[in-house]
């Protein structure tokens, strides 16, 4: 089963994911081993390879390192067009819905798709949204957009089923790497119950309890990378609060 199918099925059981995110310009060597260790461990669904510049051209050595050691999916979650290496399994295709700028709409995936046409990589065309997080992110930044305001949760909606409307195959509320506030739970729920297609979460996720919380409120797939990077003992925990939304839901049916 792909990466994608797999998603699909886990939401239709009423399954939660959780993925860790590692931007392999922020940690050293050391660090990436540990975060491993603890992934393999706790069953990590998902790793997530990505960040708004890598300017250290870590990309692939992280990946076949990975590789290597563990057959957990390794997902591209690209900054730029840059970011690309057959070595993962995967790739989140975003597109910046939440944003005007024509480039991350569009742009940029057309200077990037014959290379993508041809990769072995599985390409998951996402819908990418910036939520206001408390705090100027680089990713907006860098995107040169402004997110949507936290507690517009119509907007978000409104953006979300244009996104799955276009044919996007998930949408991503993102917050922004070490938000301040995380998306809120009721812009989560909201989402969610708009559309079909899988729903990832993530920006300042911090605590188990912050990943319950969003999992109970419909995203389908959780991502934290800032607070893993500070201290990856959270991920066991993180892991079985991800695992405890779907074991009550099962045992309530
Ligand atoms: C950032 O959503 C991800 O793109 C994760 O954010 O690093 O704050 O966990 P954090």
């Amino acid at each position: 089963m792909n990466i994608y199918q797999e998603l699909l099925e886990a939401k239709r059981q009423g399954y939660k994911k959780f993925a860790v995110l590692v931007d392999p310009d922020k940690m050293r060597l050391k660090e990436f081993d540990r975060v491993l260790e603890e992934s393999i461990k706790h069953q990590v669904d998902y790793m997530l390879i990505g960040g708004s510049l890598i300017v250290n051209n870590m990309l692939d050595t992280v990946l076949s390192s990975f590789k290597e050691r563990c057959d957990i999916p390794l997902i591209l979650f690209p900054g730029n067009s840059f970011q690309l290496s057959y070595k993962a399994d995967g790739i989140l295709f975003l597109s910046l819905i939440s944003g005007r700028n024509a480039e991350l709409l569009i742009g940029k995936h057309v200077i990037t798709a014959p290379f993508l046409k041809m990769s072995p990589l599985e390409i998951i065309s996402t819908g990418y949204m910036l939520i206001d997080g408390g705090v100027a992110t680089t990713v907006s930044y860098m995107s040169n957009t402004s997110p949507i305001p936290a507690d517009k949760n119509d907007i978000a909606l409104c953006t979300a089923v244009a996104g799955e409307l276009l044919g996007l195959k998930m949408i991503y509320l993102e917050a922004g790497s070490g938000a301040k506030i995380p998306v809120s739970t009721e812009m989560i729920k909201t989402v969610s119950a708009g559309i079909n297609i899988p729903l990832i979460v993530g920006g300042g996720i911090s605590s188990p309890d912050q990943v319950r919380a969003n999992a109970e409120a419909g995203a389908d797939l959780i991502v934290v990378g800032d607070a893993i990077e500070k201290n990856p003992n959270l991920i066991g925990e993180m892991v079985a609060a991800v695992k405890s939304v779907a074991s009550s839901k099962i045992s309530a049916q």
